[in-house]
């Protein structure tokens, strides 16, 4: 069973140490079609069967940078097997504003929190079994540098892939917000990939302007999230996009303070 493993992270979070640990010397390196962004592929060293698929490193799912572009639409029309999502662990909560979105996709999740030496010599802590409970995945601490547990993220990911489970995309959004994006995904049903509606619900609240290369709305149905979108922009008075992005950012805070300790000593040290 051939199995396709996609690996997506932050540029810097030491995605291309990963991949190569992986991979070694079986690496293909291409352009994603029609694009001169850099298309990377290899088999991992330990079993020829699972294919890693480096995505361009991006901070988000938006459709402002062709590599997000390039990167979202893979996702969402390759579907690979599962994600690999390499998280730089001393920058914890940017870092994990991208995977709340790949967490939508309707695809199995693996995060590697990496950079973990780092984490350590400066004497935070990370409470990774919290963590992976709260983003409903698993998460592998490694140090993509050193090599520590870099097999091991891997070989999670081909589990989560060979289970083939998605992993279920969390509750962040509440409210008004979260009423307009079910009242979305209700009218999306039937019509696309139901694993994908959460991920194109949030997509077309927030009016992207690529929606169209993701999925096809009817007329009707446009018209219909507008008047939902509207609604929702006038009560909370913010426009679509940053409502999304200020819900998203106080989950995040959730989550750290109940899972990360910073060594206030250190970050002193360092201001
Ligand atoms: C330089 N631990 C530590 N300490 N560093 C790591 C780890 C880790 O686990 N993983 C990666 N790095 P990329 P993207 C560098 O290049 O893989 C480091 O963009 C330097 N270079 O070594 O390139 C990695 O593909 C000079 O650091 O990331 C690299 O995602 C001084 O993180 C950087 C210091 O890794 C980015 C670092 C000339």
């Amino acid at each position: 069973m051939s199995i396709k493993i996609a690996l997506a992270g932050n540029p810097n979070s030491g995605k291309t140490t990963l991949f190569n640990h992986l991979t070694g010397s079986r690496q293909h390196v291409g352009n994603w079609p029609g694009v001169t962004v850099e298309k990377k592929e290899g088999t991992l060293k330990s079993n020829k069967e699972v294919t890693i698929q480096d995505l361009p490193g991006i901070y988000s799912l938006s459709p402002y940078s062709l590599e997000e572009v390039v990167a979202r639409n893979y996702l969402v029309h390759e579907r690979p097997d599962a994600i690999l999502n390499i998280v730089d662990a001393t920058n914890i909560e940017r870092n994990l504003y991208l995977t709340t979105q790949l967490l939508e996709l309707g695809i199995p999740v693996v995060v590697a929190l990496n950079m973990m030496d780092l984490v350590e010599r400066n004497g935070d802590q990370i409470n990774v079994d919290q963590l992976s409970k709260l983003l409903g995945c698993k998460v592998v601490t490694i140090s993509a540098l050193k090599g520590t547990n870099t097999l091991e993220a891997a070989n999670q990911a081909a589990l989560a892939a060979k289970a083939g489970e998605a992993t279920a995309a969390p509750s962040i959004f509440y409210g008004d917000v979260k009423k307009s994006l079910d009242a979305i995904s209700d009218l999306l049903k039937g019509k696309t990939d139901a694993k994908t509606i959460p991920f194109l619900s949030v997509k077309l609240f927030e009016r992207d302007e690529k929606i169209n290369e993701l999925v096809t709305i009817s007329e009707s149905d446009q018209e219909q999230i507008e008047t939902i979108v509207n609604a929702c922009e006038q009560k909370a008075d913010d426009d679509a996009e940053s409502i999304i992005t200020a819900q998203r950012y106080e989950y995040l805070t959730q989550i750290i303070s109940k899972s990360v300790k910073k060594n206030k000593q250190s970050h002193e040290l360092t201001i």
